[in-house]
């Protein structure tokens, strides 16, 4: 449809230049969201959503259309999603996103095109490797190629390290790894890039975020695959960092501000993916868990705002009403309770975090 088609330089260009124009005088009540104050800073905001509630609950598809200047689909373009049987993809729901953001005006971020989860049932460790090569670069070419030139970002690949598995490079033991060997992941980001020249391409992993030994070694073998691209030309132009945050557990600013340094020292950008707010450790009480979950999400955001190759923050989800935390055992409370991670509370209304998120982008240095 290229009627609707929209350049996606001049949304964001648009809204910075609209932001400069704005931080001269008081700022108008109307672009007090999270967008705005965001691009304010040069910076941008946006939330993966899940397409199907788009059109079946009207004040969630207010509060993104509001609130956001990039989507993300949290489900809706993985490959499982996309080919649920062999050779016979379905992008109806990709497409409605994509259509819903180009009616809004939103940018959007492709999440993701190889990951080892959520992958299409036929394939099986009965394919020959060589199938699962032309599978993996036919499914890259035919999906980074439908929305070529429209995409501001792709997460090429998601979550192919783990150090803890013991292998070298600290590559996850998994599929893909382990029937390509690891060069899947150069493959990937180049067949990538020819099928979408225009898009960032985004390596995307989590774990990256705490003090102990494990994020450590996380975030060594993080710098050590993006140095390696970047030394080999690997088209890798960012790092998602998803932020699927733990209120209560320590946070070394200072070692993160290293991190993201080292990480921005290579060329590549940085984005902030999946941010959300565990609350498991956190009492039930409504204002206390509120205000501890937006004082470690404001901690973390300042001292990760602070490095300007971070372009932008992307929450998982917009509203506790939807969120994987309240549905996902490693997150849900013992008590039963929502878990209160995103910036909306269950009833679409603001919270602390959303404040938090919100402060932090006024606090950050221009971009
Ligand atoms: O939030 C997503 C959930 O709704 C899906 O069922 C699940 C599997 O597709 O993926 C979740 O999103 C994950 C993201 O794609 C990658 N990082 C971790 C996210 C939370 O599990």
């Amino acid at each position: 449809m290229p009627g609707q088609v929209i350049d996606r330089r001049q949304v964001l260009g648009g809204a910075a230049a609209l932001a400069g124009a704005v931080a001269l005088g008081p700022p108008a009540a109307a672009s007090d969201t999270l967008k705005d104050r965001a691009a304010r800073r040069g910076l941008f905001y946006g939330a993966a959503v899940q397409v199907g509630r788009l059109s079946s609950d009207p004040a969630y598809r207010a509060a993104i259309i509001r609130e956001s200047a990039v989507v993300v689909p949290e489900w809706e373009m993985k490959w499982g999603a996309l080919e649920p049987s062999r050779g016979k993809p379905d992008f109806a729901r990709a497409d409605a996103l994509m259509d819903f953001a180009a009616e809004n005006g939103l940018e959007v971020r492709g999440h993701a095109l190889v990951w080892f989860r959520h992958i299409p049932p036929f394939l099986t460790k009965d394919l020959a490797p060589e199938e699962w090569r032309r599978a993996m670069l036919s499914h890259i070419e035919r999906t980074a190629g439908r929305y070529r030139g429209r995409m501001l970002h792709w997460d090429v690949v998601n979550e192919a390290l783990e150090p803890k598995d013991g292998r070298p490079g600290g590559f996850r033991k998994a599929v893909f790894g382990e029937i390509l060997g690891d060069i899947y992941v150069d493959e990937a980001f180049h067949a990538a890039q020819a099928a979408d020249p225009a898009a960032k391409l985004y390596y995307n992993d989590y774990g990256l975020d705490y003090t102990d030994a494990e994020s450590e070694a996380r975030r060594r073998a993080t710098l050590a695959f993006v140095e390696d691209r970047v030394a080999r030309k690997v088209p890798v132009h960012g790092l998602g960092i998803q932020a699927h945050l733990q209120a209560g557990r320590p946070f070394d600013a200072e070692r993160y501000r290293r991190f993201l340094k080292d990480i921005a020292a290579t060329g590549v950008e940085i984005a902030l993916t999946e941010l959300d707010v565990k609350d498991r450790r956190l009492p039930p009480d409504i204002a206390q868990r509120d205000r501890a979950v937006a004082d470690h999400a404001r901690a973390f955001l300042d001292a990760a705002l602070d490095e300007r190759a971070v372009k932008g923050v992307v929450t998982w989800g917009i509203t506790d009403r939807y969120s994987w935390l309240s549905a996902t055992k490693g997150s849900m409370r013992d008590d039963g309770l929502t878990v209160r991670g995103l910036p909306l509370d269950d009833d679409m209304q603001r919270k602390p975090l959303w404040h938090a998120i919100a402060e932090a982008f006024d606090h950050a240095p221009s971009r």
